[in-house]
């Protein structure tokens, strides 16, 4: 007989999570960070009363907004490089689906975070509950499928039992390099409550330590062959560095080659800015160092990259027709994306053998000097846009310099939408692994503030600053009360430009009139003046308005003493951005218009998608 336990399906749930650990720097830690929850008649009585028993395992934390509770949980999983994360809990119906945007975040992002959203009754009986859709045609239907395309696994448990394949197989994709991705359990409201003799042995504690993947001896020969044969290499370094922790072997593997090396906006701070052979941002919001290389490269190792648009010039950055790239990553269908050498491999692994197999190989010093060159002519421009200013109207850049001058290199710095990505991506001088956190896979507004507590929860000594847009800021702010609730201290840096900025340069870009994105430009009766001083006061932050570049220096070396939640803010102009460095990226513009304007970007737009190179 085996021996069993009776417990409800919820408790059964988080029992289990309570006893899931990981090794970090030899010690065994919960491999989660805990649950964050909002209840509802949904989860309440089932999760809510099962977390309450593990409360001292696997704490409960209270938020404000579903998504922005899933951003904190997902940025945790991301800034502890996948090896823990944390789950999120919701009732049916409008709370599930708060979460839904989240993760579809986590998805792009490849990102681990467990959602655990309360369902229907699977019994029916009730039907239709308060906040049940009825689909007249199946009856099998819930809100909740909307998870579906944007969990990586995804079920529904309608019986108690069925929980028990479920968590293991939640397991394996939270944990798999490769598959990693949000986990959906979907529980229904009155099989949470019911009871199930679960064998014991679902509980006992397991360690889950990160697979890592070597190549295959075939893939590894031809990707050594290319590099070997190679006048010109460059690498690409893409998150996959970063949650590999493979910013050594990287660094052994170029310094040996003498390889120039650029960063997407997921893998910058894979090496730290000021390595020489680091050209930091490519692409269409990279740096002129990085993107002329990329331009004449013939032999392209893009590790842990989904070779996303930004990273590719919409695949015209990449111009010698002669080009291969290796495609080194965990992820087979990311290693042979565009025709791509796969080389499917654990980053660290894949650098390590690569490193081996080139041992007292170079590539032509001309390509390395003219590297370390090139780099230098952008760092003068870098710091010519983010120098001091008396401006009443700074740019985002003068802002980002105001910033790293008063904090330095040693905080973890995270953005997600708006104008600063583009600028961060190119002017920011990052540190160590992990020090620049970019949610820029499905850069969601709002991310910002519940992304930097779930930072600051991963590293409680580092400190952490918000950058973010007024657009942002507006859309998704409730988690700085939580944020203080929990005396977890962020700086929060918000640049107010009065509106949608990036937006309105692009509609600009594409021949557009001003339209819709600036308040000034938008239908209105009142202009609004928001106070976002007062606003974030009024949720428990210190919050102060500067006025000049100099104020907020400041007043940055001000929130730097504090263990409270700041937000600063600043006025800035919402027409200018960084003209250096940078490439075109393909946004269709009208093929017909009575605008001239629009016409002539539409010429300026098929000449460039006709220079598109594959
Ligand atoms: C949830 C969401 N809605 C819409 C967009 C499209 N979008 C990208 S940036 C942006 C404007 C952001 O405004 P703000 O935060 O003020 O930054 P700014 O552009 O002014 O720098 C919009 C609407 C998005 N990325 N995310
Ligand atoms: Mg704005």
């Amino acid at each position: 007989m085996i021996k069993t336990v009776r417990l409800t399906m919820a408790q059964a749930v988080t029992r289990f999570l309570s006893r899931q650990m990981t090794e970090i720097d030899g010690k065994q830690v919960p491999i989660f960070g805990g649950v964050w929850a909002i209840f509802g008649h949904g989860n309440v009585a089932g999760i809510g009363e099962a977390l309450y028993q593990v409360r001292d395992e696997l704490p409960t934390f209270r938020a404000h907004n579903e998504q922005a509770m899933a951003h904190a949980a997902i940025a945790y999983g991301k800034a502890n490089f996948r090896r823990r994360f944390m789950a999120a809990t919701t009732s049916i119906g409008p709370g599930a689906l708060n979460m839904v945007t989240a993760a579809a975040l986590a998805h792009v992002n490849r990102l681990p975070v467990l959602f655990l959203p309360g369902d229907v009754f699977a019994n029916r009986l009730p039907d239709p509950v308060l906040q049940q859709a009825e689909d007249f045609s199946d009856g099998t239907a819930s809100v909740n499928d909307c998870f579906r395309p944007v969990s990586r696994y995804f079920d529904r448990i309608t019986r108690p039992e069925q929980i028990i394949p479920a968590l293991n197989r939640a397991m394996q994709v939270l944990t798999d390099p490769a598959e990693c991705g949000p986990v959906t359990l979907s529980l229904c409201q009155d099989v949470q409550a019911e009871a199930y003799d679960y064998p014991e042995s679902l509980f006992a504690e397991r360690v889950w330590t990160p697979r890592r993947l070597r190549p295959d001896r075939n893939e590894l020969a031809a990707a050594v062959a290319a590099l070997k044969g190679a006048k010109k290499p460059l690498v690409i370094a893409g998150g996959g560095v970063l949650y590999s922790q493979a910013s050594d072997e990287l660094a052994k593997l170029v310094q040996g080659a003498g390889i120039p090396v650029c960063e997407t906006q997921g893998g910058k701070s894979a090496l730290p800015d000021d390595h020489p052979l680091n050209m930091a941002a490519v692409g269409v919001t990279g740096t002129s160092a990085a993107n002329r290389l990329a331009e004449e490269a013939d032999v392209v190792l893009a590790v842990g990259t989904r070779l996303q648009d930004f990273t590719t010039g919409s695949w015209a950055l990449f111009k010698n027709a002669g080009r291969t790239i290796i495609g080194l990553n965990t992820q087979v269908f990311d290693a042979g994306k565009h025709w791509a050498l796969p080389l499917v491999a654990d980053a660290s692994e894949g650098l390590a053998e690569l490193s081996a197999a080139l041992k007292g190989w170079k590539a032509p010093s001309a390509w390395t000097d003219n590297a370390l060159k090139g780099k230098t002519d952008w760092q003068a421009a870098a710091a010519k846009v983010t120098a001091s200013t008396n401006a009443a109207y700074p740019s985002d850049a003068q802002v980002i310099g105001a910033v790293q001058r008063a904090m330095g290199s040693g905080v973890t710095l995270l953005h997600a939408a708006g104008g600063l990505p583009g600028e961060l991506h190119k002017l920011w001088q990052a540190g160590a692994p992990g020090s620049y956190h970019a949610e820029y896979g499905f850069s969601t507004m709002g991310y910002e503030i519940a992304g930097g507590l779930g930072v600051k929860m991963a590293k409680p000594d580092q400190e952490v600053v918000v950058m973010v847009g007024d657009g942002s800021y507006l859309m998704l702010n409730s988690e700085i009360a939580t944020s203080v609730m929990l005396g977890l201290k962020l700086t929060v840096v918000l640049l107010d430009n009065r509106g949608y900025g990036c937006i309105n340069r692009l509609q600009m870009a594409t021949g557009g009139a001003n339209f819709n994105n600036l308040l000034k430009d938008s239908r209105h009766e009142i202009l609004p003046d928001v106070d976002f001083a007062a606003h974030a006061a009024s949720l428990g932050a210190v919050a102060e308005k500067v006025a000049s570049i100099a104020e907020l220096e400041t007043a940055l070396g001000k929130a730097k003493k504090t263990d409270k939640t700041t937000v600063l803010v600043i006025d800035t102009d919402p027409l200018v951005s960084t003209e250096a460095g940078g490439h075109w990226w393909d946004v269709a513009v009208p093929e017909v218009s009575s605008r001239p304007q629009v016409n002539a970007a539409r010429k300026k737009y098929e000449e460039a998608v006709g220079s598109r190179q594959g």
